[in-house]
């Protein structure tokens, strides 16, 4: 089975609590194009597109890719940056319902081409230059029957050329799996998600609700769209969905940022601990006027008290805290939280059905305000990963309930406060790292008898990742980042640091121990 349902007696009662409503991302789109046309739905690269036209592009789009003959079910592998024609690309893709899979800018040919054969993707769509970065070499020697491509296509299909007349689709149901996210990841391969129309937009209706979106609210999408955060949390779908505007941003710094909060009077806006520090930071020296920003939302990863009680003086907005996962389940806190609260916890979840549970090692329920393994089901949470049976045996327990690898606590309150992470993965400043994906690469090298990738404390990022390796010939640091750079790894996974050691420690059982190997 590729995807692992939600069990019926469940869908019957989130449809019968009304958090299913049976929308589909098409007719959402259809329904503000119909309800408010003229307004500007989305704002980048110096362009506004209405709701009326974003409805027309997508369907004109969903015909065009029909024609070169993508259909129902089929993924496309897409990774455009932040622009409008990711937004066009995703809703001609759902009209269809076919299902992107949402790659981050910064992937390089080892994790794509992992996408499209892990998927048998049908189409691959990039821009031609990205931050100098030529996407079309990627797409050399993949396999995938078509790239597509925003701007100079080379050899490839133009994304423009698939622009027709819109033709009748009959497009999917709001029940069947709308697209793939990526998960962080926490094994050799990363793992994808499949989420369906019904949940997702619960997520993001919800989302919206709870930061207060309406159709005045200005979304400033600077996290990369495919993420996760920006996309729902509320993100540009529910800005959309509350009939607002959103602005996407090139870069995530204040120096584009800035500018943009001020020219679209931006009211809300998310990003990762690190970028909130460079924002605070340039907050105190910038002649752009930032009044119109309400909320400044940081998630992705722990920010520190310290770092969260700066952010309301610094920027004159409130700060929310979002912890969430591309599997499901969001947190906030919300703005009639006391601020001592908003500066110390990461939030309760959206929905009154979504469950949590905090147990110990062996499974069993910590006492109250004890710390263990966050385990949750839910609403908008998944059931299992993508063609990954195996994996879903051990990611998920026999009654559904997803183990996300964080360490919690609750608050009298209900409050979730992050204290750590069971999964073997690095938080690189929100970004990503599944260990054991860069220690098996690590190991294809002829030189690296043996590796251990872990987390290193860092001031800035809050963790950068460290290889200690046990080499059986002589090599240099930089040779094995070349290695890695040539495997086609994506940048912010090579290591930060490379130590060479003569053995790893082992635990008693004799694996290898990483809490030994942070310790050092
Ligand atoms: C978001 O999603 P992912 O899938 O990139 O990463 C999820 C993991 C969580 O399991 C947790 O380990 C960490 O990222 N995390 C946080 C956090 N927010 C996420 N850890 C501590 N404090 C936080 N506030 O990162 C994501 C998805 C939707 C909304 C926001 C973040």
């Amino acid at each position: 089975m590729s995807v692992v349902p939600y069990p019926p007696e469940f869908a019957e009662r989130y449809r019968a609590a009304g958090y299913w409503r049976g929308e589909t991302f098409g007719g959402m789109l259809r329904e503000r194009a119909a309800a408010h046309g003229d307004r500007v739905a989305l704002v980048g690269g110096g362009e506004r597109v209405t709701y009326r036209e974003l409805d027309e592009r997508a369907d004109g789009l969903a015909a065009g890719l029909v024609g070169l003959g993508i259909g129902a079910g089929d993924r496309v592998v897409v990774q455009l940056p932040n622009r409008i024609s990711f937004y066009e690309v995703c809703f001609a893709l759902f009209r269809i319902g076919a299902l992107p899979v949402f790659a981050l800018p910064a992937h390089r040919s080892s994790e794509i081409s992992y996408f499209c054969e892990f998927t048998e993707a049908a189409a691959y769509v990039i821009p031609d230059v990205n931050d100098g970065f030529d996407h079309r070499r990627i797409a050399e020697g993949l396999k995938v029957p078509h790239v597509i491509v925003d701007g100079d296509p080379g050899e490839h299909v133009s994304l423009d050329s698939l622009r027709g007349k819109p033709a009748d689709i009959p497009g999917p149901a709001p029940s069947d799996v709308a697209f793939l996210q990526l998960s962080g990841g926490s094994t050799g391969l990363p793992k994808l998600i499949p989420r369906t129309h019904d949940d997702y937009i619960y997520s993001f209706r919800a989302s919206a609700e709870i930061c207060g979106l309406d159709e005045t609210s200005v979304y400033l999408c600077a996290l990369p769209a495919g993420h996760n955060f920006p996309m729902s949390s509320p993100g540009v779908f529910g800005t959309l969905y509350a009939g607002g505007r959103a602005v996407l941003a090139p870069h995530p710094g204040p120096d584009t940022c800035f500018p943009l909060i001020e020219a679209e009077g931006v009211t809300i806006t998310g990003l990762v601990p690190p970028l909130a520090l460079l924002w605070v930071e340039a907050a105190r020296r910038t002649e752009h006027d930032l009044s119109s920003l309400r909320v400044l939302q940081v998630g992705g990863a722990k920010l520190s008290e310290e770092a969260a009680r700066r952010v309301s003086p610094a920027l004159g907005c409130a700060l929310q805290q979002v912890f969430g996962m591309a599997e499901g389940l969001v947190n906030y806190t919300r703005f009639d939280d006391p601020e001592e609260t908003v500066v110390t916890t990461q939030g309760t979840p959206i929905s009154p059905d979504d469950e949590i549970l905090i147990v110990d090692d062996s499974g069993s329920p910590v006492a109250p305000g004890e710390t263990g393994h966050l385990l949750t089901r839910g609403p908008y949470t998944i059931r299992g990963y993508y063609r990954a049976e195996e994996h879903n045996a051990t990611a998920f327990t026999p009654d559904g309930f997803y183990r996300t690898g964080d360490i919690v606590r609750r608050t009298p309150t209900g409050h979730l406060v992050v204290e750590g992470r069971a999964k073997d993965q690095i938080n690189r400043g929100g970004e990503k790292i599944a260990a054991e994906e860069v220690e098996n690469h690590l190991l294809a090298h002829p030189a690296v008898h043996d590796v251990s990738v872990v987390a290193i404390p860092d001031a800035y990022l809050g963790e950068r990742s460290c290889a200690h390796v046990v080499t059986r010939s002589p090599v240099r640091v930089p040779e094995l980042k070349a290695f890695l750079r040539e495997r086609g790894l994506a940048d912010y996974k090579i290591p930060d640091r490379i130590e060479f050691v003569e053995t790893l420690p082992t635990t008693a059982v004799g694996k290898i121990s990483k809490v030994r190997l942070r310790e050092r």
